[in-house]
């Protein structure tokens, strides 16, 4: 089946019992056993599973297996984007292990690892190199011995640079050396990082998966189930679970996931054109115009340019604050991927917690606008856009 049928389907058969054609909410926190160790399904507690987020790691799964693949592919759902991402380092990582990263990863991610006010994962004797992964001769030097994880961002939160996973998962990947991508920006319904080689899929499902900025939650999709088994542990020996509710509102969303894709890419389109004309704007990123550097790349392994884009105003931080404190149909506000259209400053907003120094050379500078674009109507869009660059 295709990516628009699975969305609607996959796990989400119809209850044998009832009949209901849409997922049960189970509440339940706890599950009979017959006698110890002998449950009367198939689950016991509902941080170790739960069959409302059993549905919801089905159907994510579903979205990202390889289409025409003949294996199962495996999810696994969490309470946010980063419960997943801390899930992963603490399965796969141990002191004096190694990994890569993006240079341009979500602030969050980033404060996870190594940030400056929490030094996360580098406190417990893991080493992490961010690279730029859009350009690969950097990794070649800086793999070790004991660099056990590679983690890419692509399309990278909030430049846009795009790492070509297939190639890196090809020449770096291994039994020892993981391969994990955030697909956050694309979706499962423009990206398919495991069918171009990587192990483990990633989302903040917060963003375009839930859809609506109604719900927090993560998910991660294996091929290996030896891979899946061992994340599953510390799925339950971390407990960054999600509730049965946020597992049927995420998957509530995923049904209209293709449809929505498809008008943030039309509608971001159309504004990347927009403000690429546009006098008060020095710089426009979005791998959709021929004028991103890596647009070739972006026609090679996404099947679609996405919702993002980033801009730069000209001016300074004054201009910039007066462009933020404008728009009216554009919220400021943090996050993506939802039906309407969001705004923000990244230097201040989502990637407060790198270095002035990281943001400077990376340049996340004082112009730099990120928008979400929404599924609203186009035109409406870049209305607002231009009378708050007027302004
Ligand atoms: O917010 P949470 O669900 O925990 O997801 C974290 C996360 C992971 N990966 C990417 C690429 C992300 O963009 C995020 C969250 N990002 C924002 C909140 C933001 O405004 O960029």
């Amino acid at each position: 089946m295709k990516i628009s049928t699975r969305a609607v389907h996959h796990g989400k058969e119809p209850n044998e019992l009832t009949g209901a054609v849409k997922p049960d909410i189970c509440l339940s926190s706890t599950f009979k056993q017959h006698t110890p160790g002998d449950p009367v399904g198939d689950f016991e507690y509902s941080r170790s599973g739960n069959p409302t987020r059993e549905a919801l790691e089905q159907n994510i799964a579903g979205l990202e297996r390889p289409e025409g693949a003949d294996t199962e592919c495996h999810g696994l759902a969490f309470s946010s984007g980063l419960g997943a991402t801390t899930t992963i380092l603490f399965a796969l990582l141990s002191r004096d292990d190694h990994m890569l990263c993006s240079d341009d990863v979500y602030g969050g991610t980033f404060r996870l690892i190594t940030g400056k006010d929490f030094r996360g994962f580098e406190k417990f004797g893991v080493a992490c190199d961010y690279v730029d992964m859009a350009d690969e001769e950097s990794l070649a030097g800086k793999i070790r011995e004991n660099t056990r994880l590679i983690w890419i961002e692509s399309p990278t939160n909030p430049l846009l640079k795009m790492a070509d996973i297939q190639s890196i998962a090809t020449t770096y990947g291994s039994d020892g050396v993981i391969i994990a991508v955030d697909n956050t920006f694309m979706s499962p319904y423009f990206q398919r990082p495991l069918a171009l080689g990587a192990d483990i899929a990633v989302h903040s499902t917060t963003k375009y998966i839930g859809g609506h900025s109604d719900v927090v939650g993560g998910a991660l999709v294996t091929k290996s189930r030896a891979l899946h088994e061992r994340i599953k542990h510390y799925q339950n020996a971390l407990g960054a679970t999600p509730a049965p509710f946020d597992c049927y509102m995420t998957m509530r969303g995923i049904d209209t996931l293709p449809v929505r894709m498809e008008k943030h890419q039309e509608n971001a389109m159309k504004i990347a054109g927009f403000l690429e004309g546009h006098a008060g704007v020095a710089k426009v990123i979005y791998p959709g115009l021929a004028s991103h550097p890596q647009h070739e790349l972006a026609k090679k392994q996404m099947s679609g340019f996405g919702g993002m884009l980033a801009f730069y105003l000209k001016g300074g931080l004054p201009e910039a604050r007066r462009f933020l404190e404008n728009v009216r149909l554009f919220t400021l506000a943090e996050s993506l991927g939802g039906t309407e259209s969001l705004v923000e400053h990244p230097a201040i907003m989502t990637h407060a917690s790198l270095t002035e120094e990281s943001r400077e050379a990376l340049g996340i500078s004082d112009t730099l606008i990120r928008l979400s674009v929404g599924i609203e109507d186009a035109d409406d869009l870049i209305e607002d856009l231009d009378q708050a660059l007027k302004a």
